[in-house]
């Protein structure tokens, strides 16, 4: 093999062999927050009825690279697959099921671990955030997280990969594991995943600090909206949200430079399905004690009725486990000859 690194400029019709196919993830860590449901989860539905056939996973061996507790782990899996139904994505249509019932993810994972190279992972900025200063003391499987989540789009040969901005470096350093592995055999066995990063909610912020980006493991509970929160709890959260002492801006020009004002215009957008242009025709030059109490109402009509929902699922989890099931079967039926003829390829005898 070579040490060489990819550029990511593929032609844009590299992935006219493969047959379409839409691929993404999501942590059961803590609980779903507002930031998951718009950068992601609204997106995967959206997808949903494209035509394009769509897998969305629960990324359990991702969630244990950092430490979890067995329990936590086993209701945060079944809350995220709750979280997952209430929202609309539906087994019959997508294929659903957690990560771990599926042996070719972590079988294609030590493929890519041979094939990644150690400074790929190296610039990897998810990594520094999360090992902080105790990189030492950081599990190796948070290292190698990268390579795990490029098999787990590549056991599928999947081409596009709806997620939030903060997963662009990782689908970057996808694409290279792809190109490279295809320039080292010799084959063009694997597609160049793109990523689909689109809309108003690619990055939402903490409701404490603008700067940081609302996060399932942030200490403080006040920075995110959790999809389990009550009204009063919502209404509470943006009340209390960090914001400056101006009005909101006139135009969408204006808010650059004020973050925490962008964030909850943004938010207000994504949420009514709009724009931040339409936001602040609405509310340009309002303060923020009219706006809070606004965008509040629109998170609890759009958020109560999927809170709701997942608790009443969550009261059965033998459903979930059976619909969880039920998907890695016929995951399984993609999943296992594409590793098979990846192992066909490096020679390795099966
Ligand atoms: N703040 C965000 N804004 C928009 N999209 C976001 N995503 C996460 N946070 C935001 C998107 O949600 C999907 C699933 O993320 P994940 O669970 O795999 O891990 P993450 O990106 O590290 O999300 P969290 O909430 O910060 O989890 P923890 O705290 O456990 O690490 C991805 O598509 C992500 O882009």
């Amino acid at each position: 093999m070579t040490d060489a690194v990819q550029t990511h400029s593929t032609p844009s019709d590299a992935n006219a062999a493969f047959k379409p196919r839409v691929f993404s993830g999501i942590q059961p860590t803590n609980h779903l927050q507002l930031g998951n449901y718009l950068g992601a989860v609204k997106r995967f539905v959206d997808m949903q009825g494209s035509g394009i056939e769509t897998l969305y996973c629960i990324v359990d061996l991702h969630a244990i690279t950092v430490w979890q507790d067995p329990a936590d782990l086993t209701r945060a899996t079944r809350e995220l697959a709750a979280g997952y139904l209430a929202s609309g994505l539906d087994p019959a249509k997508s294929i659903l099921f957690n990560q771990a019932r599926v042996p070719e993810h972590t079988q294609l994972a030590w493929v890519f671990n041979c094939v990644a190279r150690m400074g790929w992972l190296n610039r990897m900025t998810q990594f520094k955030d999360k090992a902080g200063k105790n990189r030492e003391n950081a599990s190796v499987g948070l290292f190698a997280y990268p390579n795990l989540m490029a098999a787990d789009i590549l056991t599928y040969h999947a081409t596009k990969v709806p997620v939030g901005e903060d997963q662009k470096q990782h689908l970057e350093l996808a694409r290279d594991i792809a190109i490279k592995f295809n320039n080292d055999f010799g084959v063009d066995f694997f597609p160049v995943p793109d990523p689909i990063i689109e809309g108003v909610a690619t990055r939402v912020m903490s409701l404490r600090d603008g700067s940081k980006k609302m996060s399932k493991s942030d200490p403080s509970d006040m920075s995110r909206i959790n999809l389990t929160d009550d009204a009063d709890t919502i209404a509470k959260k943006f009340r209390k949200a960090k914001t400056d002492p101006e009005p909101l801006a006139e135009t969408v020009e204006g808010l650059a430079g004020r973050p925490e004002a962008r964030n909850l215009v943004n938010i207000y957008a994504a949420l009514g399905d709009s724009t931040a242009e339409a936001v602040i025709a609405e509310f340009g030059g309002r303060s923020f004690s009219e706006f809070k109490p606004k965008l509040a109402d629109l998170a609890v009509a759009k958020l109560s009725p999927l809170s709701s929902e997942m608790s009443r699922l969550m009261q059965d989890p033998t459903e979930i486990d059976r619909v969880l099931e039920a998907g890695a079967e016929r995951a399984r039926t993609i999943a296992a000859p594409i590793l098979k003829r990846t192992y066909d390829i490096v020679g390795i005898v099966t």
